[in-house]
């Protein structure tokens, strides 16, 4: 006598879906809220996560992504540090048959089939809202108007998109213009000892604002305008980007002006993209979180539910 088949149970375990992602480093406070987010949000949905840390070098996000190969991952996730050089790797990725998320900064590539989403935030508009908000700050102010930008990371789509979308918001006005322009690399450390720099200029050199690439540099920055003898969020108008807790801890005891808001809780978003992929489902090609700008009118309210 025959046996019927006998179908697998609905609930029968199937493997988990793998996923490969190549964080690029641990620089910031956003970086690590990112971080945690991702790990949270696979734990949750019972995704296998193999996390590498580059520690902001390219390279190492290279070998971080052959290993993934090596291992047979079901996807590759990557937060790019720079901007170029990624069409071979992504080459390489290609023709192992595994689809490629880039998350948070994105890739400067010209084959759109390299990978499948870009998820993260449009950092030409956290450029625009730092410098409408400053327009709107000084507008009262007679007379030039100095600026100071603090950099991200060389190369990075949040440094030059932010740098971007600043200064096409301010190049109508001549009124305004930046003085002093260096990288700090998105740290704490390295904007302290830049902003050290531009005040051991003549003191007719000291800027009137601050524009930071993110928050950890404008923190670093505060310390030394305290040093210098001067009242952050007074003598210095100060404008960052990120929205971590610390910042705006600062905002309310008056030292940094104002944030804009770029959230790192990309997660949840990572992992439904993830498993859409694994079904089948066609993905929009980007997915921008929504975003908002925060002053020292609003801290203390946001102060309450700040998750980073
Ligand atoms: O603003 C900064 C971090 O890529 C958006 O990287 C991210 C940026 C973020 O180091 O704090």
């Amino acid at each position: 006598q025959q046996l019927g088949w006998i179908p697998p149970l609905d609930d029968s375990p199937t493997d988990p879906i793998v996923l490969g992602f190549s964080q690029l480093g641990s620089e910031s406070n956003w970086r690590n809220a990112n971080t945690l987010s991702i790990v949270d949000a696979a734990k949750e949905s019972g995704i296998t996560l193999i996390m590498e840390n580059a520690e902001q070098s390219q390279e190492k996000q290279f070998e971080a992504i052959r290993s993934f190969i090596r291992k047979k991952v079901d996807v590759i996730a990557i937060a790019p540090v720079v901007q170029k050089g990624w069409e071979p790797i992504l080459q390489e990725v290609k023709k192992a048959g595994i689809p490629v998320i880039v998350l948070d900064r994105s890739v400067n590539v010209d084959d759109g089939s390299l990978y499948v989403t870009f998820i993260g935030s449009d950092f030409y508009e956290e450029g625009v809202k730092a410098a409408k908000y400053m327009l709107d700050k000084m507008r009262h102010l007679p007379g030039p108007v100095t600026i100071a930008e603090l950099e991200g990371t060389i190369g990075s789509t949040p440094s030059i998109d932010r740098g971007r979308g600043f200064r096409d918001t301010i190049k109508a006005n001549s009124r305004f213009q930046i003085t002093q322009i260096l990288p700090a690399n998105f740290t704490e450390v390295q904007g302290r000892a830049v902003m050290k720099a531009f005040l051991e200029k003549p003191r007719e050199e000291w800027p009137q604002v601050l524009y930071s690439h993110n928050d950890d540099m404008a923190l670093g920055a505060v310390e030394a305008i305290e040093e210098a003898g001067l009242t952050p969020g007074q003598d210095i108008i100060i404008i960052s980007i990120d929205g971590t807790r610390r910042a705006v801890d600062s905002m309310i005891q008056g030292k940094i002006n104002a944030v804009v808001e770029c959230n790192p809780l990309l997660g949840p978003l990572l992992m439904q993209a993830t498993k859409e992929i694994m079904t089948g489902r066609t993905l929009p090609k980007r997915m921008v979180p929504p975003e908002d700008i925060f002053t020292q009118e609003t801290a203390a309210v946001e102060a309450q539910d700040r998750k980073y």
